[in-house]
């Protein structure tokens, strides 16, 4: 027998018994609602077309970066992917934003070099973005170039190839800038360098001394904080770049705090048992705003789809408990050939909303013990809170918010498949 959806009255009464069991734990349901339509989740445009991009050369994909799968319909143009982000947005709760890369640039069958691009290869993105409402943010591509392929940007013993990635970088912020200005909206701008070493360096420290120099030359010219936000990313290692990593999480979170910039918290950069949720709290004690790359690794930074894992729940918790989600920007970072990508991201955001929702919902109680030294209610209090009724909570948001509820997002993406993705070569 097919399951059939509840209806909504079953899922008003289940949300009405749901506020009570929270209120009667000084939890208001409705208010941790209206304050998650406050919290946009950045979107990133390459999950829908496998990190390819619009220059119009097939390149391998660098960087030390891996998609793998071959599930048919990736976006190949523009257009193909605005499409699918409509469809994906159209199933997630909430306005958004839409991370997008240099790559993504609409150069009309030009070929337009990293350090020739401005924000008019932007213009049809500001327009989409303007007409949905959502805001964008921003990341130059410092990989899938032939002035990429030794494996070096912009700390590159090379001046010639540190320049050229220092302009690209410096045009990324001008296009970022100029996005944010359009869009009333600061634009998050976030570097990240794949610079780093397959096997023992001989000398770590001029590269770093490189990387800072070139860093400082990117972020000469000021811009107003209303249109940009300038974050950089650090990470452990990647695919040809196991040994050393230029960009190294230590090497960040000094040029953070010494250069005001928004630290990039990815949540597969770090060693397989480290996790992001603990760093929120210490870094936004030196920092006053912060980027997370929500991904879910699986024994290596393998940026598999986001979804309601205790490491997702665990980071969402941080976001809310810092007392301010606002000094957090949320961004989700994760590529899935494998899988119908309009799906991935709906599962990825919905679950990042999910764990947010959670974490809004939390029992005051569980704090409470712990400012009370009593341990064993803390824990006690924290099992417990794990059976309360989220899931009723989230089905009325959706229903509120004029999105599915439960699976049913899911007839949506196969009928959008069937017309469009799946047709595609
Ligand atoms: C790479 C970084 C970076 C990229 C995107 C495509 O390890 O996480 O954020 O995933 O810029
Ligand atoms: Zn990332």
């Amino acid at each position: 027998m097919p399951a059939s959806a509840p209806t909504e009255a079953a899922l008003k009464a289940a949300y009405s018994a749901a506020c009570e069991r929270y209120a009667a734990l000084g939890v208001d349901a409705p208010a941790a609602c209206a304050a998650l339509t406050t919290i946009p989740v950045s979107l990133h445009c390459w999950q829908g077309d496998d990190v390819r991009g619009f220059e119009g050369v097939t390149g391998a994909l660098g960087g030390g970066l891996a998609v793998t799968g071959d599930h048919p319909g990736r976006a190949r143009t523009p257009a193909e992917l605005r499409d699918d982000l409509d469809m994906a947005l159209a199933l997630i709760p909430g306005r958004h934003r839409l991370n997008l890369h240099a790559i993504y640039g609409e150069f009309g069958g030009k070929q337009v070099d990293r350090d020739e691009i401005d924000a008019t290869h932007f213009a049809d993105w500001v327009a989409w973005a303007k007409s949905r409402g959502v805001g964008l943010d921003f990341n130059p591509t410092c990989f899938s170039h032939p002035k990429a392929a030794d494996g070096f940007t912009l700390a590159h013993p090379e001046a010639g190839i540190r320049r050229f990635w220092i302009e690209h970088c410096r045009r990324s912020r001008e296009i970022g800038a100029a996005l944010g200005a359009a869009l009333g909206t600061p634009c998050v701008t976030n570097i990240w360098v794949p610079d780093g070493f397959k096997d023992t360096p001989a000398d770590r420290f001029s590269p770093r001394a490189r990387l800072a120099e070139s860093l400082d030359a990117v972020f000469e010219t000021p811009f107003p904080a209303e249109h940009l936000r300038d974050a950089v990313e650090p990470k452990l290692f990647g695919i040809g770049s196991e040994s050393c990593t230029v960009g190294s999480s230590e090497f960040y979170l000094g040029y953070c705090i010494t250069r005001r910039k928004l630290l990039c918290l990815d949540a597969g950069h770090y060693h397989p048992t480290e996790t992001i949720s603990d760093k929120i709290s210490s870094v936004l004690l030196y920092l006053p705003e912060i980027l997370l790359h929500v991904s879910r690794g699986v024994r290596w930074d393998s940026d598999h789809v986001v979804t309601l894992t205790d490491d997702l729940l665990a980071i969402a918790r941080e976001v809310v408990a810092c007392g301010d989600p606002a000094r957090v920007h949320v961004g989700l970072d994760y590529f899935d050939a494998s899988i119908n990508r309009v799906a991935a991201w709906v599962i990825g955001t919905r679950a990042m909303l999910r764990a947010l929702l959670v974490a809004l919902l939390e029992p005051p109680a569980i704090r409470a013990a712990e400012r009370a030294g009593d341990r064993t209610a803390r824990l006690a209090l924290q099992e417990e809170a794990k059976g309360l009724p989220c899931g009723a909570v989230w089905d009325h948001h959706c229903l509120a918010s004029g999105v599915p509820v439960g699976p049913a997002w899911l007839d949506a993406v196969r009928a959008h498949e069937r017309a469009v993705t799946g047709k595609r070569a």
